[in-house]
């Protein structure tokens, strides 16, 4: 009898204890929560967006550019070329932003003059403007915004008439007059996909023509031994006036374009340009140290270093290494990328990484590091890509945000902030910020190659 009571019991208790396991809540699959924390983070990045966008509306609606301190707009030139806007309305299509991206719209579309006298940087007006209405056009339709882009083709074309092909770095946007002969890789080759993207869009070859040889021209002038690039040229005389090689600024997207050039057009004589480029840039500047892999400064004659400097700028290399199918490097190169973010709060703009020694503190919002962020993660997919980005993405709301919009840093050691709130940020650090975490349909990434200025240009052909 007390044995069988006993066995009730056992019963009784196992019965009780499936029933509370059935009642209790199945923990989540891990593949779950991870959704859910790309889904929260696309949200707040789109929240911030439009935070940074309703401070540009409000104090300078019209204008180039916010100045967020001293709540007012600025402008580049004597007049307005609205460039935040341009720059910023593809994220807003991206971001479904439908009433902002119309708003936008209208502004361009009745605002956007190329038509004045004055001189203007043809580099920064292509990656921003150029790339911008191309890329309007594409995602929007509507053919104003290739009207405009084939207006300011025609009036940057100037530009190039130098005895080498090579351009100035400056021209008229009414006259035509030009002026700037010392140039420098960057300037010169990040010219070629918005160039090519308007032959190709309205079927007159003359600006992949131009950009095209400007590009082949510089390449020329490479180090025979090296086969490096220097850092100043002068486009009357084909001469190197400073020989310093290097992925920084002055340089850096000129590689990137030989890059993007060969994939979105399948041109392999761009490719072999590419290749040959980075094993150089990968023998002489590549420097694996104890404190991770970086990029050094050498001299482009000899490949004799000359600085352990790195910076802001120079993390967009994973992200062109990955896109070019060198996953390795690009992975031991982003560790030394998030590692400078992450030591001084927020990447530092220039860096000695040998003396692991701040030597330009400003912040200007770029994009680079959480680009090569976004980039790792939809190449390898692998989850600590995404946690790298999002950290960055929250230091950025964490010391630059203002009540009203988001600041640049003056110097990340004391986080002073500065009055300036640079195109990009909408254009380029918040759109990647968005693709690492936002699962859009809207662009699909084997046709579609995103400019420096992160403008998506799409292969329609
Ligand atoms: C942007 O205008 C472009 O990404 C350019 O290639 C480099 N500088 C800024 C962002 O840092």
């Amino acid at each position: 009898m007390v044995q069988s009571r006993y066995l009730l019991l056992l019963l009784f208790t196992f019965l009780l204890s499936c029933q509370n396991a059935t009642q209790e809540k199945p923990s989540p699959p891990v593949a779950d929560d991870f959704a859910k924390e790309k889904q929260a983070m696309a949200e707040q990045v789109k929240a911030e967006f439009l935070h940074a966008w309703n401070g540009y509306k409000k104090y300078a609606w019209g204008m180039d550019g916010l100045k967020p301190l001293s709540k007012k707009g600025a402008n580049w030139y004597a007049h307005s070329l609205v460039l935040t806007p341009v720059d910023a309305f593809d994220t807003m299509l991206l971001m479904d932003l439908t009433e902002e991206a119309e708003e936008c719209k209208k502004l361009i579309l009745s605002e956007l003059s190329f038509d004045h006298d004055m001189d203007v940087q043809v580099f920064e007006i292509v990656i921003r403007i150029l790339g911008g209405l191309i890329s309007a056009y594409q995602m929007d339709g509507d053919p104003k915004f290739l009207a405009l882009a084939k207006d300011l083709g025609d009036r940057l074309l100037p530009a190039f008439d130098t005895p080498t092909g090579m351009p100035y770095r400056m021209v008229n946007l009414k006259t035509g007059a030009t002026r700037d002969h010392l140039n420098n890789p960057a300037e010169i080759g990040t010219l070629q996909l918005e160039f090519a993207m308007l032959s190709q869009l309205t079927g007159d070859p003359k600006y992949r023509e131009k950009s095209d040889k400007a590009i082949d021209v510089l390449y020329s002038k490479r180090s025979p031994k090296t086969n490096l690039p220097g850092t100043v040229i002068d486009v009357k005389k084909g001469t190197w006036e400073n020989t310093d090689s290097h992925i920084s600024g002055m340089i850096d997207s000129y590689y990137e374009y030989l890059l993007k050039m060969a994939i979105l057009f399948e041109d392999e004589a761009y490719r072999e340009k590419y290749d040959k480029s980075i094993a150089a840039v990968n023998q002489y500047l590549l420097d694996k140290t104890p404190n991770g892999w970086w990029y050094s400064h050498v001299k482009m004659e000899t490949g004799e270093k000359i600085r352990t400097q790195f910076g802001a700028l120079d993390a967009f290399m994973p992200a062109m290494l990955a896109l070019g199918g060198d996953i390795e490097t690009a992975k031991q190169v982003q560790e030394s990328c998030f590692k400078m973010w992450k030591d001084h709060k927020i990447e530092p703009e220039q860096y000695d990484y040998a003396k692991n020694e701040v030597l330009s503190g400003v912040y200007f919002l770029r994009p680079e590091n959480i680009e090569s962020a976004a980039s790792l993660f939809h190449h390898t997919g692998d989850k600590k890509y995404f946690e790298m980005g999002k950290t960055m993405f929250e230091s950025i709301v964490k010391h630059c945000k203002t009540d009203e919009a988001y600041a640049e840093i003056k110097d990340i050691r004391t986080m002073e902030k500065k009055d300036d709130m640079q195109s990009f940020f909408l254009a380029e650090t918040l759109k990647y910020a968005y693709l690492l975490s936002s699962d859009q349909k809207q662009l699909d990434f084997k046709t579609t190659i995103f400019n420096t200025e992160a403008h998506p240009m799409q292969k329609t052909w």
